[in-house]
């Protein structure tokens, strides 16, 4: 059976099988940022693992820039098998299950050791409701603390009233509507037209997001927080992953693994260079100042709060699991 990937698309068939003489199984993976963020050259490396691993069993062909899927149809085509294996950040399922809003939880996990810990609480409970979902988790990589771009300097609430920002997730909304913003939710991929056109004029996230989109072309001050790290995870289609043998699968769990580890001390790694290119291109990179802090604090606790009582017993253990670490 020879099947071009378009065709297999159309079919929805999860997997295309590629007449090469060896068994190989073509999986596409759509992956929502910039080809040339850490994230995406993660997912590369990735792929060449998994073809090494496996000894050529699976050939996976990396979609990035959500030039496949979208970010926000990502996780849809996973689950339903339009691609076998997928990159998503995490917490944008949030609007479906607040579970995944574990890690954009403000002031909870501020460091990356903290934030491995988090992970390691949250795992769990985390990969029951992604099995529910059809889906089995891979591995995560942090996206660099997140803080505040703006055109203009900032020093309080006062200064976002009305400020229409954009989001990432449900979380990143709650933080812009406590401030008295306005928040749009727009994927990193359509960031920098939404800048020009005048849709937002300012966002939330890490400096890597602001580097890759060049958005000191519109906008001047970026302001530090660092209070969450939100996650990006590989995620496979649960039919797909159980109908592989069991050494298959250990070989993509090898390959995750590493990658996994892999991706997050690069994120470490490039953190401060981020700030250090925003600043080159001539934008303010500041700590965000004690006003706004202690506003942004008081927001966190709300949000934890909040968090504990939509997502009952689950948001529990993750919460003692990590406060007992
Ligand atoms: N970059 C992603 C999510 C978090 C981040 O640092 C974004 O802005 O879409």
């Amino acid at each position: 059976m020879k099947l071009t990937t378009v065709a297999s698309l159309a079919l929805g068939a999860a997997v295309s099988l590629v007449a090469t003489g060896a068994s190989a199984e073509k999986w596409d993976m759509p992956m929502a940022y910039s080809a040339t963020n850490y994230h995406s050259e993660h997912g590369v490396m990735f792929a060449d693992k998994v073809r090494e691993y496996t000894g050529g069993k699976i050939d996976i062909t990396i979609h990035p820039g959500g030039s496949l899927f979208g970010g926000g149809d990502i996780k849809r085509a996973v689950q339903t098998g339009q691609a076998p294996i997928g990159e998503r950040i995490m917490s944008a399922h949030a609007n479906e299950d607040p579970i995944y809003n574990w890690d954009n939880l403000p002031f909870l996990a501020t460091t990356y050791p903290a934030g491995e810990k988090l992970w390691q609480a949250a795992k769990g409970p985390v990969n029951k409701h992604l099995g529910e979902s059809n889906l089995v988790a891979l591995y995560t990589c942090p996206w660099p603390g997140q803080g505040f771009y703006f055109k203009k300097e900032v020093n309080s609430a006062k200064d976002v009233a009305g400020v229409k920002l954009r989001s990432y997730n449900a979380a990143t909304a709650t933080v812009i509507e406590s401030l008295g913003g306005t928040p749009v939710q727009i994927e990193a991929a359509e960031l920098t037209q939404a800048l020009a056109t005048g849709v937002a004029d300012g966002f939330i996230s890490s400096g890597s997001t602001g580097y890759d989109r060049k958005v000191w072309e519109h906008l001047s001050h970026y302001y530090k927080v660092s209070a969450w790290q939100p996650r990006n995870y590989v995620m496979v289609n649960k039919g797909v992953w159980e109908g592989l043998d069991s050494e298959t699968q250990a070989g993509l769990q090898k390959a995750a693994d590493e990658i996994g580890a892999s991706c997050t001390a690069k994120s470490e790694e490039l953190s401060e260079w981020y700030y250090e290119q925003l600043e080159a291109n001539g934008m303010s990179v500041v700590d965000a100042g004690p006003v706004f802090m202690e506003e942004l604090q008081a927001i966190g606790a709300t949000m934890q709060a909040e968090w504990l009582a939509a997502t009952g017993e689950d948001g529990k253990a993750i919460m003692d699991a990590y406060k007992g670490m």
